[in-house]
């Protein structure tokens, strides 16, 4: 099982997109509810011909749109000759089964769009797996709607996953390709996690954030890794890691990674764990977002869900205000720094605002507790009356000649001590 040669797929296929709106979407309706759609549509190479938008009550659940209007689409679709109707939210594989009766069109959701772009972009041998297990994952509960419905769907968006070939596979294969693959990463999530303890000496910094706010570009212009930049939905699939030197002269080490979108599927945030490592483990995140879009606090929120749902919300957080340069009405921005406390307005693009944000950077981590053992001899009573002052003492234990105290400092404080003190001996204990 492979993922499909996609220079071969990559037909501009004609898309119609479509989304029914309910409350409490219709009260809060974007100016261009189909807009990131049509960009994910069009990076996976389709031609958006038409949009359709149904404001009803409620989802139907046979239809997610109203018969109805199913029957109205079909009409459409082959007035204007459309390849594939393209849903903006997820819907059940019973909907999209019912959908595809009606409209007689490949129909496709956003998860499924959302890993086809990813199965276009991954390309090192990790997130290819990653992408095929979250295909899996999401082919599994339509196996049925593959057997059956298939046969007539040949090529383009939405069949580059394993799927296309397998009308003869079933439940059972894929069941033990998904073990399969889930033991081959988690293999390679073990290994990356040994990668990451082995630089514990280091402190970390991963950059998080909705896809295209500008990670990459802030990633280029921390440390002197080149990272791909592209106006692009998901350029980013894989983690790049560089060496950032702070004011204070310390090298931190900095992460890039994939990009999140709203209603980003479950399993494809579960299939990127081994990827997300770096997030999960770093001191500190840089959620970076786009100031210039009128979309920025539904995209920060939409990021804060992926967070929590990889269990970094709590985290200490630096919330990166990016693009400022692109800004037409600045007015925004003290609205901007009063609703995201702990926030920085920058360009990554020009460097605007880069040294305060190295500069946050470094006061964070000096502030950082660390859980840690030091031993000193009984009669370092100056340093022992230190760390009464400046550290929580934990717990404390003495044999003849020396004392050990198990505590939590600053690193700021340790460093200051180091240097003060050489009778101590320091050793980290994991929290
Ligand atoms: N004007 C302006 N454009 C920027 C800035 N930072 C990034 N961009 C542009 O925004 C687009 C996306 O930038 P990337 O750095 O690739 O964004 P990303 O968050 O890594 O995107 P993905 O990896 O796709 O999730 C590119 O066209 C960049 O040139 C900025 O500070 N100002
Ligand atoms: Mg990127």
């Amino acid at each position: 099982m492979k993922l499909k040669d996609t220079s071969f797929s990559v037909r501009a296929e004609r898309a119609i997109l479509f989304r029914a709106l309910s409350y409490p979407n219709i009260i809060d309706l974007d100016e261009e509810p189909l807009e990131e759609l049509s960009r994910l549509a069009k990076t996976a190479g389709a031609n958006v011909i038409y949009t359709v938008i149904q404001k009803r009550a409620h989802i139907d659940p046979l239809y997610y749109i109203g018969k109805g209007k199913a029957q109205e689409l079909q009409k459409i679709a082959v007035e204007m000759d459309a390849d594939v109707l393209i849903c903006d939210d997820n819907l059940t594989p019973a909907q999209v089964k019912n959908l595809e009766k009606i409209i007689e069109k490949k129909v496709i959701d956003r998860s499924e769009l959302i890993l086809d772009i990813f199965a276009t972009r991954a390309k090192t041998h990790q997130a290819k797996l990653q992408v095929e297990l979250a295909q899996l994952e999401y082919t599994k509960p339509r196996l049925k709607r593959m057997w059956t419905h298939l046969s007539r769907i040949e090529g383009g968006i939405g069949t580059r996953g394993p799927g296309e070939k397998q009308l003869e596979v079933d439940n059972r294969i894929v069941s033990r390709k998904i073990h399969d693959l889930k033991k081959r990463l988690g293999e390679i999530e073990k290994r990356q996690q040994r990668v990451v303890a082995s630089r514990k000496e280091f402190s970390t910094v991963s950059i998080v954030g909705y896809t295209n706010a500008g990670k990459s570009t802030l990633m280029n212009a921390l440390t002197d890794v080149d990272a791909m930049v592209e106006d692009k939905l998901f350029a980013t699939l894989d983690t790049k890691t560089g060496i950032c030197k702070l004011e204070n002269s310390k090298n931190i080490l900095i992460s890039d990674t994939v990009g999140f979108i709203q209603k980003l599927p479950h399993y494809l945030v579960s299939s990127f764990k081994a990827t997300l490592e770096e997030t999960r483990n770093a001191d500190i995140l840089l959620h970076v977002a786009d100031i210039s879009s009128p979309h920025i606090h539904k995209q920060i929120e939409s990021v804060n869900i992926v967070l929590k749902e990889l269990g970094c919300e709590k985290k200490p957080t630096i919330i990166v205000l990016n693009k400022i340069d692109a800004l037409k009405d600045e007015s925004v921005i003290p609205l901007l720094k009063n609703r995201y406390k702990n926030c920085i307005v920058i360009s990554a693009k020009t460097c605007q605002g880069i040294p305060a944000l190295k500069q946050k950077i470094a006061e964070i981590l000096e502030k950082r507790l660390l859980n840690i053992e030091i031993s000193c001899s009984q009669e370092n009573g100056k340093l022992i009356a230190t760390l009464h002052e400046n550290a929580h003492i934990l717990n404390r234990t003495s044999d003849d000649r020396r004392l050990t105290f198990h505590l939590q400092i600053e690193d700021k404080f340790l460093s200051k001590l180091l240097k003060l003190h050489d009778d101590i001996q320091i050793k980290e204990l994991v929290p």
